[in-house]
């Protein structure tokens, strides 16, 4: 009988303007041209539900959630997203590539606003269990280069993106200490290059998973 082998989590992280949503787009690019099945998502949202609470949580409104609330909020839409896409799309061998996730609230939530990284574990307990990504691209620049990147780009700013640079440089030192403790599922990739270049190093970093996948599929071949 043939089995199907369980799908690959990758997941983009960094703070903001960085690339990361050119780059997704990129990495599928790449799936598609080694022939695998994928689903690309984002985080927070990726579900109608965890969407609304995307748009509460980036929204500029009257009231600022609490930071707890914030903390919480992030989770809840992370739960549903989990149970409604991730965790379905890689029972069937879809590889997932996610635009940020649990790195994320990490970086902002613990680096950014100060939750304490104890809270923070026990609600990844609780919300994944033991799941995690298979592979963590960060994109690592400059914040001052990065929020010049989200200037040219001439949207609006939401309740993140209006944050002072000593927030960001908090986030970007929790994503970089991040990868530091997880050397066998990150890589670190300079994002303050050419897009060219960025791309080059990402389609390195990620050949290694591709052939592993590969392997893992010829074995469970009848
Ligand atoms: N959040 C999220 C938390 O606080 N906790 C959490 O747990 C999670 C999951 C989500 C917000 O939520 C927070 C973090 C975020 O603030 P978002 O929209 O997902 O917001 O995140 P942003 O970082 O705001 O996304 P952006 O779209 O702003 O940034 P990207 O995706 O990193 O950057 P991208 O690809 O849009 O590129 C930015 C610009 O730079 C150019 C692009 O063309 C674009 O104009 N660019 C380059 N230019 C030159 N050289 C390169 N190499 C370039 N690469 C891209």
């Amino acid at each position: 009988m043939t089995r199907t082998s369980p799908g690959c989590f990758i997941t983009l992280e960094g703070g903001e303007g960085v690339g990361k949503t050119t780059n997704l787009e990129f990495i599928t690019r790449q799936l598609d041209a080694a022939g695998i099945s994928w689903l690309a998502t984002r985080e927070p949202g990726g579900t109608p539900l965890a969407e609304n609470i995307r748009s509460l949580l980036l929204a500029k409104g009257q009231e600022t959630p609490h930071e707890l609330t914030e903390l919480l909020l992030m989770f809840a839409a992370r739960a549903q997203h989990l149970d409604e896409v991730i965790k379905p799309a890689l029972a069937q061998g879809t590889w997932v590539v996610c635009d940020r996730f649990t790195d994320a609230t990490y970086a902002y939530q613990g680096g950014g606003r100060g939750q304490s990284e104890a809270t923070i574990q026990q609600l990844e307990k609780l919300v994944q269990g033991d799941l995690e990504p298979d592979l963590t691209f960060l994109l690592d620049m400059p914040v001052a280069a990065a929020a010049e990147r989200v200037t040219q780009r001439g949207e609006q700013k939401d309740r993140f993106e209006q944050e002072q640079q000593a927030f960001f440089q908090r986030v970007r030192d929790s994503y970089l200490n991040q990868a530091l403790k997880n050397p066998l599922r990150f890589r670190v990739i300079n994002a303050n290059q050419p897009l060219a270049a960025v791309q080059q190093d990402l389609q390195e970093a990620l050949l290694p998973t591709l052939l592993a996948w590969k392997s893992r599929q010829e074995e469970d071949l009848p």
